[in-house]
């Protein structure tokens, strides 16, 4: 794919400033047939909806309403050079093969229309997409193998709709099984027996891993659109929850989908259409972000995006709920645990900021503003030399890892404190990784326009963060996301494009100890260990 440098797209952007700005069509009756329109609503869905919204509102990306686009003057013109060009602050360049000419217009004009109203989805809908596979009595007892099976790594194979199974101990394909549509993330059970898969369409797959071939036991479409999924991880003194629960989060409609653990089973919805937590807006596109599970309390906390609000969501009780609505910040995006699992660090990327609640009252404790677009994926967690325990994030805006203080009871002074920035080659950065057992913290540069720096990672000593090495992962695709083994010795990265790698890098060394390749490896983005993910280690 093409993409326009930095210095390109800023220039792009003064051009279109300086446009003497007409509106050109379309704010009356459709100019689009409706077969135009159902094209323009799945490109729109697929590549756009997840930054702007379905109903265009805005979060990560502005809002592109066309009330809002003829306020600001913009005609298809000017969203199809936006669409075509990218922009510095992180969005991509869909010109130059990404999506065609034509589809771009297609899309831009359908920009200037009003947003059609998407489908709801209840209970009995989803209750009718359920499909119990293989029941739990007809799964194995035990593992029907020898491999060390809390050393494999679940693979996104994006366009495929895919997810592959590797051993990470050999790096051999186990198995490859079908999942949902665009499948955005994977999360380890408790134990960390399954693999719970989410599709950008909603649907949530259940894989096996005890399994001689590990295959999707159940499956369920929990709403049109989502993007995160986990399960209840708490055993102690309020019971043993372990693989008992599933939970989703969905954009569209958005709503949180509780599912039983074992089967998936859906067993109820609840609303995330809310009030923004600072002027009180009613904010029908209130979509849940991330989600993650408590190891210390029987808890999901879950980021209501638009709306601002962290909620903490006791499900110890089904029947008789309690959520703590934490007001915190918009536009709520991605995050994860401190090292003790206590902290929850969110990002509200487009207030430049991350939050802190804690877990065990469910309120905000902290805001840090870290740098332009701050997006973490999990974060990274290591304890800096001078500053005690850290917590970091890159972010889509600049080109820098921001490190806080994450350590209240031992080191007050610096909590919730920027404390050190480490400089990347530039914007666009998605994920940062390390391990507790790991010499080096990782970041990429997935969304960068530089063909160089998108494919290229740092790595820097969490001992002495003055020595870093960026270097060039491939020559072709952008590189994304990293994933230690479970040994915290070994990391891979994945090259995203159509025939993509995987690379394994040893951790102390930086040297590359394996390339895998093959024609399977479609568009590989996340990548994720059982073992980190069933503790959260990270
Ligand atoms: Fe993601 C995590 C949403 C684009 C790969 N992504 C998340 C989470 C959310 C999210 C809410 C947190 C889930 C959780 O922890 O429960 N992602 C979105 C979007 O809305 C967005 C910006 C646009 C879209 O339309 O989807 C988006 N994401 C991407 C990509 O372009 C990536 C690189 C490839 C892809 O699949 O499209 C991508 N997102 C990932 C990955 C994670 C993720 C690998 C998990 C990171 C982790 O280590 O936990």
């Amino acid at each position: 794919m093409m993409s326009v440098p930095y210095k390109k797209t800023l220039g792009m952007l003064a051009a279109l400033a300086a446009l003497p700005l007409t509106i050109a069509s379309a704010y009356g009756e459709s100019a689009l047939s409706a077969e135009e329109v159902a094209k323009a609503k799945k490109l729109y869905f697929d590549r756009c909806a997840g930054c702007h919204g379905t109903l265009r509102k805005g979060a990560t990306g502005p809002n592109i309403t066309d009330e809002n686009m003829k306020k600001k003057n913009y005609t298809a013109d000017v969203a199809s050079a936006f669409i075509t060009n990218g922009t510095p602050g992180g969005m991509p360049a869909f010109g130059g093969g990404e999506l065609s000419e034509a589809d771009i217009k297609l899309v831009a004009n359908f920009l200037m229309e009003p947003p059609p109203a998407p489908p709801e989805m209840g209970l009995a809908e989803i209750k009718e997409s359920w499909k119990l596979i293989v029941p739990e009595a007809q799964r194995p007892k035990k593992p029907e193998h020898n491999r060390n099976w809390k050393n494999y790594f679940g693979v996104v194979l994006r366009d495929a709709g895919k997810v592959a199974i590797l051993d990470g101990d050999t790096k051999e394909v186990v198995n490859i099984v079908n999942t949902g549509f665009a499948i955005h993330i994977l999360r380890s059970s408790a134990s960390g027996r399954y693999f719970y898969s989410i599709g950008r369409d909603g649907k949530a797959s259940m894989i096996d891993l005890w399994m001689d071939k590990p295959g999707v036991v159940a499956e369920v479409k929990t709403c049109h659109d989502a993007r995160s999924i986990d399960s209840s991880k708490y055993n102690g003194p309020k019971g043993n929850f372990e693989d008992k629960l599933a939970i989703v989060g969905c954009y569209w409609p958005p709503h949180i989908a509780i599912m039983d653990g074992q089967t998936l089973e859906p067993k109820k919805l609840i609303s995330t259409r809310s009030y923004t937590y600072d002027t009180n807006e009613f904010v029908n596109e209130a979509r849940v972000a991330a989600i993650i599970a408590g190891h210390k309390d029987p808890v999901w906390i879950a980021n209501i995006k638009e709306a601002g609000y962290i909620w903490t969501i006791d499900y110890s009780d089904l029947k008789n709920m309690k959520i703590t609505m934490a007001e915190t910040e918009r536009f709520l995006h991605d995050g994860g645990w401190d090292a003790t699992k206590r902290y929850v660090q969110m990002a509200a990327n487009m207030r430049n900021k991350m939050v802190v609640v804690d877990s065990e009252t469910g309120k905000q404790i902290a805001q840090i503003e870290t740098g332009q677009k701050p997006h973490p994926g999990r974060g990274a967690n290591w304890v800096d030399p001078k500053y005690g325990p850290v917590t970091a994030t890159p972010h889509l805006g600049e080109g820098k890892v921001a490190a806080w203080g994450s350590d209240p009871k031992g080191h007050k002074e610096n909590a919730w404190k920027v404390v050190r920035n480490v400089e990347t080659l530039g914007g666009g950065g998605l994920f940062v990784k390390t391990h507790p057992k790991a010499k080096h913290v990782w970041v990429d540069h997935t969304l960068n326009p530089d063909d160089k720096i998108k494919r290229s990672v740092c790595a820097f000593e969490k001992a002495d963060p003055a020595k870093k090495n960026c270097w060039q992962v491939a020559d072709h695709g952008r590189v994304t996301h990293f994933e230690y083994n479970q040994a915290g010795t070994e990391i891979w990265v994945a090259v995203w494009d159509q025939v993509g790698e995987l690379v394994v890098y040893d951790d102390k060394t930086l040297k590359e100890i394996k390339r895998i390749k093959g024609d399977w490896l479609r568009t590989p983005t996340g990548h994720f260990n059982v073992y980190n993910g069933m503790t959260d280690t990270y």
